[in-house]
């Protein structure tokens, strides 16, 4: 009596099997492979790279009607306003009016978003001065406005840069709340605040 063997012999129908199993798992190989090629190859043109490096945020008190805006002025001497949103390296997300256009219909009920805020993202950094100003476009109220400016730099980490509040009083007035330098290696130097109106130069009419 012979004992069981302990070893596997595939028998030649299980060998043919093994063959066409093996064939058809390289057929799937190759054509994952094509897909991630042709997944991974980027676009030649349009690309758009959404990263931000740097983030400037205006901010003023919640359900005011007053409307302030931010102006950024980069190293080419480029403005960034509501009237010039993207400048290649900057980008303002919107003009926020106060409790202007601030209210939506959801469900049939008026619904009103309370924050007052303008954001300004870098998505990268070209080396000399940034001038950031803020402009009190509209004054509902007749009333100082506090002003709260933060400047933050995303990566690695987050890192606050710049925070203060600034009071603007009356429609037309202008503050330079910030000025900094950028390195070649993306580090703030030379933080002042000495007034440069960006106004003059992008000959905006103010309302009264
Ligand atoms: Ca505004
Ligand atoms: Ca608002």
């Amino acid at each position: 009596m012979t004992s069981r063997s302990r070893f596997y012999r595939p028998s030649p129908n299980n060998s043919a099997f093994t063959d066409l199993l093996f064939n058809a798992l390289l057929g799937f190989a190759f054509m994952f492979f094509i897909a991630f090629i042709l997944m991974a190859k980027p676009e030649e043109t349009g690309k758009v790279d959404n990263k931000a490096e740097y983030l400037i945020t205006v901010s003023w008190p919640n359900n005011h009607s007053d409307d302030i805006d931010v102006l950024v002025e980069d190293p080419r001497g480029e403005v960034l306003w509501y009237s010039n949103k993207d400048t290649g390296i900057m980008h303002l997300d919107r003009d926020d009016r106060g409790s202007l256009q601030d209210h939506l219909i959801i469900d049939g009920k008026k619904v009103t978003n309370p924050i007052n805020q303008e954001t300004v993202t870098l998505r990268s950094w070209v080396p000399g001065e940034y001038v950031v100003n803020v402009l009190h476009y509209q004054a509902n109220t007749r009333q100082p406005v506090p002003i709260y400016i933060k400047v933050e730099r995303l990566n690695p980490e987050v890192k606050i840069l710049y925070y203060g509040v600034e009071q603007v009083n009356g429609a037309g007035t202008e503050r330079t709340v910030v000025r900094f330098v950028l390195d070649s290696q993306g580090d703030v130097s030379d933080v002042s605040q000495l007034q440069k109106s960006l106004v003059d130069r992008i000959g905006k009419k103010v309302q009264e």
